[in-house]
């Protein structure tokens, strides 16, 4: 068995080389590490033996040699594979002991200088790297000193490594690849970068905000600031965003949309999007503060903007058809912060060019018959950081169907009730929890948002009702979680709720039903939470 051992960290190396040798392995190595496994009193050869090419280049080309990249690739269980070897005197090599140029530590130094970080690129460690666990069904590669004991302990055990434990290997061995090449990609776009500097003589002036994040996110544009002033912010997209997404939206006039503008946007946006109907949806600070649908943009919006005329002032709308000369006349009455749609006819457009300040977004609804959640405009996933960590989940894209309600009730809901339940519960799913939404007739009556406890939201919901204006009277309720008492029941009825709609699922569900029941309201059951924070 043949070991390539080239490692910059040389911690433990040693110990581990001693345990390799000792088992019978023949030890190649590069440079340093070879001079420093000689002294220990090991023999190593070293690869500029085997390639019989000095290393050159000041160390640049080492390791890059059909004699070790043969050696590493070559499938065993391959006739011609090892037939080519034998013709050109390679033999193989069964682990690979690799870690990287500091590259991170470097760039993490102050005064670093560009010519340092460029330097500290390692090429051919990742190729090798590579190669081995390209071929890890023959290959065991090691790129962490924590991976020594593991490595030893099967060797001594059964005198090789497990298929299990070489897979494991590759994957930790391409994982840390992605992880350095992130760490290259994210300095060198965060480099401001002057015609003329020589790279030894400058320190780079480093962006916050790189142009790529990960080599995966690519800055979009760097935003005026955060959430508040004192904040820095830029916005950045996927390479692929799904179609139908905020960041593929084209700006069409205004000033430029603000960290908050976008977040809003996306809320409002996400919202809109799950209506067949044309809908209306207009957020502040994350929350919808009126949602309707009706015969077209005009109405929905008229509709929606009645639910909370005071809170809509500055608001950011989203409407899910083309926003027509009418809409665009009715909506330029109120203070707008950004309008979205499909589409503006020119009339609208024309509306729109005297009032130079409000953002204008055009952006395309997702295609019809998606069958993947991408292609569908959705994200799979949901990302939330936390400290120094990342909190990741599947995305909420639970869509409620009618043969999923349940009445438990003793009464049924009308026909009527039914639509706007379903509606009601649309809505709450983009409310932040604790959320009461109060519906009739596709628009949103009062909204109760953001609570620490349910009854405040039902009670903030019927307040804010009361102050548009507007009678609760038989209107439908949603409750993104279930009621744990029957106390948030009794206030959403005293305010005028004939129907109700939630998720069930509560130790006193009974009592919440009996208290439906003793009111003469109707209740059904989602069996889904729709839990917003
Ligand atoms: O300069 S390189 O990119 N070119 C190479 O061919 C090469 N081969 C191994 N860097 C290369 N290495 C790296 O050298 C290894 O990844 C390891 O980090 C380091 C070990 O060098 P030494 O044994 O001389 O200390």
């Amino acid at each position: 068995m043949n070991a390539l051992i080239s490692v910059s960290d040389k911690t433990g190396i040693v110990e581990f080389a001693r345990a390799l040798h000792a088992m019978g392995v023949r030890l190649l190595s590069t440079g340093g590490t070879a001079q420093l496994l000689a002294r220990e009193g090991m023999p190593v050869t070293e690869v500029a033996e085997l390639t019989e090419f000095p290393e050159m280049l000041d160390g640049r080309v080492k390791t890059l040699h059909p004699k070790v990249h043969g050696g590493l690739l070559a499938r065993r269980d391959v006739p011609a594979h090892m037939a080519a070897l034998e013709a050109h005197g390679i033999g193989t090599i069964d682990l690979l002991v690799v870690n990287l140029y500091p590259f991170e530590a470097t760039v993490a130094r102050a005064g670093c200088t560009l010519a340092e970080a460029i330097e500290n690129i390692d090429i051919g460690g990742p190729a090798m790297v590579r190669s081995a666990a390209k071929n890890w069904q023959d290959v065991g590669v090691v790129t962490s000193a924590d991976q020594y004991a593991a490595v030893l302990a099967e060797l001594k055990e059964r005198g090789k490594l497990s298929d299990r434990l070489r897979f494991a290997l590759a994957v930790a061995a391409f994982n840390r690849i992605a992880q350095y090449d992130g760490a290259i990609s994210d300095y060198l776009s965060s480099i401001d970068f002057e015609e003329g500097q020589p790279a030894d003589a400058y320190l780079p002036v480093r962006s916050l905000f790189p142009g790529q994040v990960n080599g995966i996110f690519t800055k979009v544009q760097d935003l005026r600031y955060g959430e508040n002033s004192h904040q820095q912010a830029a916005l950045y997209r996927e390479p692929n965003p799904a179609p139908g997404t905020i960041v593929t939206g084209e700006q069409l006039q205004g000033k430029e949309l603000s960290y908050n503008n976008i977040a809003d946007a996306d809320a409002a946006w996400e919202c809109v999007k799950s209506f067949k109907l044309p809908a209306c949806v207009i957020v502040k600070h994350a929350n919808p503060c009126g949602v309707a649908v009706g015969t077209n943009a005009l109405e929905a919006y008229s509709k929606a903007f009645q639910t909370d005329p005071t809170s809509a002032f500055g608001g950011i709308i989203a409407c899910n058809r083309v926003v027509d000369g009418p809409a665009a006349q009715a909506i330029a009455k109120q203070f707008v912060e950004v309008l979205m749609a499909p589409e503006f006819t020119p009339e609208a457009l024309e509306v729109f060019a005297a009032k130079a300040n409000v953002r204008l977004i055009r952006i395309a609804l997702p295609p019809v018959g998606g069958q993947t959640p991408w292609s569908q405009g959705r994200n799979a996933l949901h990302a939330q950081r936390v400290g120094s960590g990342l909190l990741l989940q599947t995305a909420d894209n639970h869509e409620l169907q009618l043969p999923d309600l349940k009445v438990v009730s003793a009464r049924q809901p009308t026909q009527e009730e039914v639509q706007d339940l379903l509606f009601a519960w649309k809505v709450a799913k983009y409310v932040k929890s604790n959320a009461i939404v109060f519906c009739k007739g596709g628009m949103t009556m009062g909204v109760g948002a953001g609570q620490m406890s349910r009854l405040d939201s039902a009670r903030i919901a019927s307040i804010k009702a009361q102050a548009a204006g507007l009678s609760l009277a038989g209107t439908a309720v949603a409750s993104d979680a279930f009621f744990p008492f029957r106390d948030g029941l009794d206030v959403v009825v005293d305010a005028g709720a004939t129907s109700i709609i939630q998720p069930g699922g509560s130790m006193r569900d009974q009592e919440v039903i009996d208290a439906a029941n003793e009111r003469g309201v109707a209740m059904v059951f989602t069996g889904v939470r729709h839990f917003r924070h």
